[in-house]
C-alpha cells in the first residue's frame, strides 16, 4: 500500500483527497503556494511543504518543486487531482523516474489520449463508436480534404489533435470556407499548443455531452460506473451534473458501457478514467478521453457507492479491483452544482473573504468544499469552491432536494453563482431531463 502521497492540487479537490488518504491509512503532504497557506487541507494534512510564489506557473505547475516536496518528505506516491498537472504525461514520466508512484495511467497512455487523433484510432480499434471524420490528421492535400468533407456531409468541425476541451476548433458550414478554416485553425494549434495537426469531424448539431466513468486495474480488470449527463455547460464550462444521464436509450447505453470496458482492457487502461461521448439521436460518439478524476466524479460516486479516489490509490498501490461488473448496481439519482465565486450576471470572478460559511444537509445532500468562515479566496486560481451534490431515489426528488439544498446554503461576503444554480434548477426543460448542450447559453441569451 502506499505509505505517504503528496496532494499536488489545492481547494476541494486536495481535500477529497486527503479524505480518502486518512481512510485508507495513507499519511499525507500538502504542497501550497503562499497564497493558500490557510487552505483546510493544509491544515489537516501530517505535513505541509510550501512550494512557492501565488502564480501557478510557479507553484502547482512547477514540476520541480512538487517532485523536491516529495524528496524531502520520503512520500512514495503523488495525486495530481485534476487541472495543473494530471494529464501531463511528462509529469506522470518524471515522477516515475524520479522513484515516486504517480496515482494516474502510464505516462504513454496520458500522451496517446492527449493526441485527440491517436485516441480516437485507438478507440476505434477496440470498437468503441466515434464520429464519422477524416480519421486521421489533414494534409495539404485540399482535393483529398474536400472529398473528406464532401462525404461526411456538411457542416464539419476542424479540430486540433493537441487541443481538447473546446480548445481549437471551428465549425465549417460549406466547401467555400473550408480551405481557409482549416488554415486559421492549424494557426492558432500551433500558437496555442506548438503544433498544428487538425483533422475533421462531421459537426453533431445538437447533442447532449454524456460520459462514462471507468475504472481500471492495468491488470486485466476494468469495470464502469455508468454515465454521467454532463450537458448543462457555458463556454465548455460545466455548471450541473447529474448521474446516471436521463433518457439514454437501453441498448445503445449497454454496448458503450460494454465497448469502453473493453477498451480499456485492450489498451491496458490504469487508474480512473472518463470517456467522453456526444449524444445524438440516441447514438454514441467518443470525441476524447481523460485519463484523470473529473470534478464531477461525486455524482457516479452516490449512484454507485464507490468511493472513485479509494479505488485510484488502491489502484496505484497494485491491488487488483476488489469486484466485478456484477457489483456494481447504478441506484436512484444524484446531482451536482459547481458553486463558482462569480458575479451570477456577467460572470466574473469574485475572490474575497467569506464572513459566513453554512453548509446545507440532511439526507442525501453532500458538500465537498474547502470553505470555511473566515477564509479568503485567492485571486489566482479557478473561482470554482464548492460542490453541491444531491442523491435521492428518483431524478424527481434529487432535484427537489437540490432546491432546498442552494436555498440552505450560506456562503455570505462574495458574490456566487448560486442565483444561477436555483435558477436552473427550477426550470422545467431541465426538470423533464435531456437538454443539450447549447440550452443554457440560449437560456442566458447568448
Ligand atoms: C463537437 C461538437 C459537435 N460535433 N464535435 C467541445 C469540447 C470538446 N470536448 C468537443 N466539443 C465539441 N465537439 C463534433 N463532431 C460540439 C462540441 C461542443 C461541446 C461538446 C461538449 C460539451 C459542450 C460543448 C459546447 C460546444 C461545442
Amino acid at each position: 500500500m502506499l505509505e505517504k502521497v503528496v496532494i499536488a492540487n489545492r481547494g476541494e479537490i486536495a481535500l477529497r483527497i486527503l479524505r480518502a488518504c486518512k481512510e485508507l491509512g495513507i499519511k499525507t503532504v500538502a504542497v501550497y503556494s503562499k497564497a493558500d497557506k490557510d487552505l483546510m487541507h493544509v491544515r489537516l494534512a501530517d505535513e505541509a511543504v510550501c512550494i512557492g510564489p501565488n502564480a501557478s506557473t510557479e507553484s502547482y505547475l512547477n514540476i520541480p518543486r512538487i517532485i523536491s516536496a516529495a524528496e524531502v518528505t520520503d512520500a512514495t506516491g503523488i495525486h495530481p487531482g485534476y487541472g495543473f498537472l494530471a494529464e501531463n504525461a511528462g509529469f506522470a514520466e518524471m515522477v516515475e523516474n524520479s522513484g515516486f508512484t504517480f496515482i494516474g495511467p502510464k505516462a504513454d497512455t496520458i500522451r496517446v489520449m492527449g493526441d485527440k487523433v491517436a485516441a480516437i484510432e485507438a478507440m476505434q480499434k477496440s470498437g468503441v463508436p466515434t464520429v464519422p471524420g477524416s480519421n486521421g490528421p489533414l494534409d495539404d492535400d485540399n482535393e483529398r480534404t474536400m472529398r473528406i468533407a464532401r462525404e461526411i456531409g456538411y457542416p464539419v468541425i476542424i479540430k486540433a489533435a493537441a487541443g481538447g476541451g473546446g480548445r481549437g476548433m471551428r465549425v465549417v458550414h460549406s466547401e467555400a470556407a473550408l480551405i481557409n478554416s482549416i488554415f486559421v485553425t492549424k494557426t492558432e494549434s500551433k500558437a496555442a499548443f506548438g503544433d498544428d495537426t487538425v483533422y475533421m469531424e462531421k459537426f453533431l448539431e445538437n447533442p447532449r455531452h454524456v460520459e462514462v466513468q471507468v475504472l481500471a486495474d492495468g491488470q486485466g480488470s476494468a469495470i464502469h460506473l455508468y454515465d454521467r449527463d454532463c450537458s448543462m455547460q457555458r463556454r465548455h464550462q460545466k455548471v450541473v451534473e447529474e448521474a446516471p444521464a436521463p433518457h439514454i436509450d437501453p441498448e445503445a447505453r449497454a454496448q458503450v458501457l460494454k465497448a469502453c470496458t473493453d477498451a480499456c482492457i485492450e489498451i491496458g487502461y490504469r487508474g480512473a478514467g472518463t470517456f467522453e461521448f456526444l449524444y445524438e439521436n440516441g447514438r454514441f460518439f467518443f470525441i476524447e478521453m481523460n485519463t484523470r478524476v473529473q470534478v464531477e466524479h461525486p455524482v457516479s460516486e452516490m449512484v454507485t457507492g464507490v468511493d472513485i479516489i479509494k479505488e485510484q490509490l488502491l489502484i496505484a498501490s497494485g491491488q487488483p479491483l476488489s469486484f466485478k461488473q456484477e457489483d456494481i448496481e447504478v441506484s436512484g439519482h444524484a446531482f451536482e452544482c459547481r458553486i463558482n465565486a462569480e458575479d451570477p450576471k456577467n460572470f466574473l470572478p469574485c475572490p474575497g473573504k467569506i464572513n459566513q460559511f453554512h453548509a446545507p444537509g440532511g439526507l442525501g445532500v453532500r458538500v465537498d468544499s474547502h470553505l470555511y468562515s473566515g477564509y479568503s479566496i485567492p485571486p489566482f486560481y479557478d473561482s470554482m469552491i464548492a460542490k453541491l451534490i444531491t442523491y435521492a431515489p428518483t431524478r424527481e426528488e434529487a432535484l427537489k432536494r437540490m432546491e432546498v439544498a442552494l436555498d440552505e446554503m450560506i456562503i455570505d461576503g462574495i458574490k456566487t453563482n448560486i442565483p444561477l444554480q436555483k435558477e436552473i434548477v427550477q426550470d422545467t426543460n431541465f426538470a423533464v431531463g435531456g437538454v443539450n448542450i447549447h440550452y443554457l447559453e440560449k437560456k442566458l441569451g447568448l
